[in-house]
């Protein structure tokens, strides 16, 4: 990049684009993206041409918590040019019109990727009311900018209190939405318990996570899911790609950006091998991490050894870990006596869907000393130090600097939402109150629409191969 020096720059027109730390800029036909530390470089490649106002925005572009439209509408349009999938349903959407007169009721990470899938049900004829599904997730400049968009109001918004987290769901709900979509479950659990008028006119719901679906399964079981909801989590073109590597490279990134540690040589020890566990225990091991995992499932446990991972009990990993990740959807994983084996400058974070995995109550309650960085609280206990980022929240997200999932992971479990609220138009009052899989052409079509943007060609299946597969004739 040597030759892009400061004559070429004051020659740039003011019409380039920054969207978080990366410059978009036109020069002649091409586009140049360039990687940058932060505001200040941004600033004084910048400085020559550009007006107090536009600098200001360029720093608000720069953070998370941005706090105006113009950065959040950026970060929605970067997000958008990587979102194949959608974009294809969108066009589709315009066409059909599938959720003319409809409402729905969303609780997600209200960051840039779910603006676009916003914007694609809009797009196909929705009226649609958003807030967070967890109080430290929310891009309040994306939140800001998806407010303005025509048929959406966004109530989401950055470190909000749970009061302030409940005001936003109760707010979507007084938008009597027909259609919900979840993150977590708390918007249905909301609705069933708080604000049971409204259960009549909702048609169905679409659930994106593993813990919300564990949650509606437990709820359709005593009997008290009052309408059907997909469990989009649980399919394959979902959780295969979605919690394997999004999760795997946004949880890494995040936890990378946040405390500057060399991952390489780290013992890293990752709680629980499923989905998330097994894409985090592998983009680590790439890094070059000892990984560590600990298990309660004996043949995942086992899946784990195979896959040339250390396996042992959270009690003997806690004073050999220095990097701790919780993936178990569980409660109470790390609690007061591995914090206590731990070592000193041990860091423990979570990338399951709340906050439970880590007890970070009994750190606040018990530690000597606490010290507030960016993204870490740092807990004295005895003579040693315990770092915990994001205060024990998905870490990927409620980081400073966590994007969520790489965008066109999202383009993936966004499509499949998308497609799965359409299906529960045409199809929800015929379905029972239970947790209903995707059907499998939908996914199959999410599939088949990636490869188609990525120019990848599989073969089919001959007459020859359909027959022998159907028949039990043929052997030795
Ligand atoms: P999963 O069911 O595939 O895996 C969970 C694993 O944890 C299972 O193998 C289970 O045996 C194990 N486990 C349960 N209790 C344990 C304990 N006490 N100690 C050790 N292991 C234990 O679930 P998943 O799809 O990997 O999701 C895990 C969590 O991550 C959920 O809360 C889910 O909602 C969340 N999630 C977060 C993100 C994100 O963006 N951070 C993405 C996807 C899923
Ligand atoms: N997730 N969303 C993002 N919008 O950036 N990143 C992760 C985003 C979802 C993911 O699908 C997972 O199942 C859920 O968040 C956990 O809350």
């Amino acid at each position: 990049m040597d030759w892009f020096n400061n004559e070429d720059c004051s020659a740039v027109p003011v019409t380039k684009r920054l969207v978080g730390c990366i410059l978009v800029v036109p020069v002649n036909e091409n586009i140049l993206l360039i990687p940058c530390n932060g505001p200040n470089t941004i600033l004084r490649i910048y400085g020559r041409v550009l007006s107090d106002a536009r600098q200001k925005t360029l720093r608000n572009a720069s953070r998370n918590t941005g706090d105006n439209m113009e950065s959040g509408r950026l970060k929605i349009e970067w997000a958008r040019q990587y979102m194949p999938v959608l974009s294809r349903i969108r066009e589709q959407f315009a066409k059909e019109q599938p959720f003319a007169g409809i409402r729905i009721g969303m609780a997600l990470h209200v960051e840039a990727k779910t603006a676009v899938l916003v914007e694609t049900l809009v797009a196909g004829g929705a009226e649609v009311a958003i807030t967070g599904c967890n109080p430290l997730s929310t891009q309040d400049d994306v939140s800001q900018a998806l407010n303005s968009v025509r048929h959406v109001r966004s109530y989401a918004k950055r470190g909000a209190t749970v009061e302030e987290y409940y005001a936003g769901i109760n707010h979507v709900l007084d938008s009597r939405p027909q259609i919900t979509i979840d993150d977590g479950m708390d918007l249905i659990h909301h609705l069933h318990t708080a604000r049971r008028e409204l259960l009549d006119s909702v048609i169905g719901g679409c659930e994106e996570t593993t813990t919300g679906v564990h949650r509606l399964r437990a709820m359709a079981a005593a009997g008290k899911l009052e309408f059907p909801v997909i469990a989009v989590n649980d399919t394959p073109m979902k959780r295969h790609f979605d919690n394997v590597h999004g999760t795997g490279e946004s949880a890494l990134s995040a936890i990378m950006i946040t405390t500057n540690v060399l991952i390489a040589g780290k013992n890293v020890v990752i709680a629980g091998y499923g989905f998330c566990g097994k894409g985090l225990s592998q983009k680590m091991k790439g890094l070059g991490a000892q990984v560590i995992v600990t298990e309660i499932d004996p043949r995942t446990a086992l899946q784990a050894h195979m896959d040339g991972h250390r396996v042992m009990t959270m009690e003997k990993a806690a004073s050999v870990g220095d990097v701790f990740i919780t993936t178990t959807g569980n409660t109470s994983v790390i609690t007061e006596q591995h914090f206590r084996r731990m070592k000193d400058g041990a860091i423990c974070s979570n990338a399951g869907h709340f906050n439970v995995e880590v007890d970070v109550k009994w750190l606040e309650e018990n530690a000597g000393e606490i010290t507030r960085r960016d993204g870490i609280d740092t807990y004295r206990i005895n003579d040693r130090h315990i770092h915990v980022l994001a205060q024990g929240r998905l870490v990927n997200l409620a980081t400073p600097k966590g994007m969520g999932h790489p965008i066109e992971v999202m383009d993936l479990s966004f499509a499949l939402q998308a497609l799965c609220a359409r299906y529960i138009v045409r199809y929800g009052r015929s379905l029972s109150p239970a947790v209903h899989e995707v059907p499998t052409n939908l996914d199959e079509e999410v599939a088949r629409e990636k490869l188609a943007a990525l120019g990848l060609s599989i073969d089919s299946l001959t007459a020859d191969q359909i027959a022998y597969m159907q028949s039990w004739e043929i052997g030795t």
